[in-house]
């Protein structure tokens, strides 16, 4: 655990949720504002991590199944706070990443819905792998699935888990939507489904009102 001088930030949401875009416009006003701070995603963000993330986000959608999963998302996660976030988060430097521990609820948790790993065993893992460390700030970033997903095709070909139904894309967002309701204190859900300036409107307002900085 570090002895934290950094802000913490993460993006989450499904899938065309907008989140690489919304970063990059927190990255360029941070920047602008002197902000110390590094961008990272999730699975990934080291070179370890992002070992794994290659292993998990090719093949077909039913290579592993959710215990596989989260166990590989999670040794990735613990790699990505030893060796980068922790580190940054010790010198003073905020971090903000794309994804964190909320898409493994929601994804492994509630989209996978093989009844093989409980959401009570999904936080003993989290516990696990990162003792009681918690983003600061969590933005959930909002959109009807079908919408969401009809904006990740035109991007490029969907991976192993765009390329799951809609059904599964209707868990997510009860899965983010139910984290959100249960830690209002960390999470703030932005409306997706407008225009990039206004999402990104939405975000700093939520920025300076919660950690009362910029
Ligand atoms: N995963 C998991 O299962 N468990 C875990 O614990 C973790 C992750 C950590 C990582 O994929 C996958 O791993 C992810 C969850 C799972 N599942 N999938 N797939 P990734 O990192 O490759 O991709 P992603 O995170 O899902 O999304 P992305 O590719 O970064 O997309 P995005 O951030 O949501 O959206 P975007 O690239 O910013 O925008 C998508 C398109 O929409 C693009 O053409 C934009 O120009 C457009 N866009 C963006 N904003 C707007 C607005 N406001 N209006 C209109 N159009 C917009």
């Amino acid at each position: 655990m570090p002895n934290k001088r950094g802000y913490f930030i993460t993006l989450e949401g499904g899938e065309g949720s907008g989140k690489s875009t919304q970063i990059k416009k927190l990255d360029a006003f941070l920047t602008e504002q002197g902000v110390s701070h590094h961008i990272t995603r999730e699975p990934g963000g080291s070179p370890a991590a992002e070992e794994i993330r290659h292993v998990l986000l090719s093949g077909q959608t039913d290579k592993w199944d959710s215990i596989s999963e989260t166990l590989l998302f999670s040794a990735a996660r613990r790699n990505h706070l030893t060796q980068v976030i922790w580190p940054k988060l010790e010198k003073g430097i905020w971090v903000i990443s794309d994804r964190y521990a909320d898409s493994t609820m929601a994804y492994q948790g509630y989209g996978r819905n093989d009844h093989l790993l409980s959401r009570s065993d999904i936080e003993v893992l989290y516990r696990i792998t990162a003792g009681d460390f918690k983003p600061d700030l969590t933005f959930i970033l909002d959109i009807d699935p079908q919408k969401g997903l009809e904006r990740a095709q035109k991007r490029a070909h969907l991976d192993r888990m765009e390329g799951q139904n809609l059904s599964f894309h209707e868990n997510l967002r009860r899965g983010f939507l139910d984290i959100a309701a249960r830690e209002p204190n960390r999470c703030v859900v932005i409306n997706a489904d407008q225009p990039e300036n206004l999402v990104h409107a939405e975000i700093l307002t939520a920025l300076k009102e919660r950690l009362h900085v910029c």
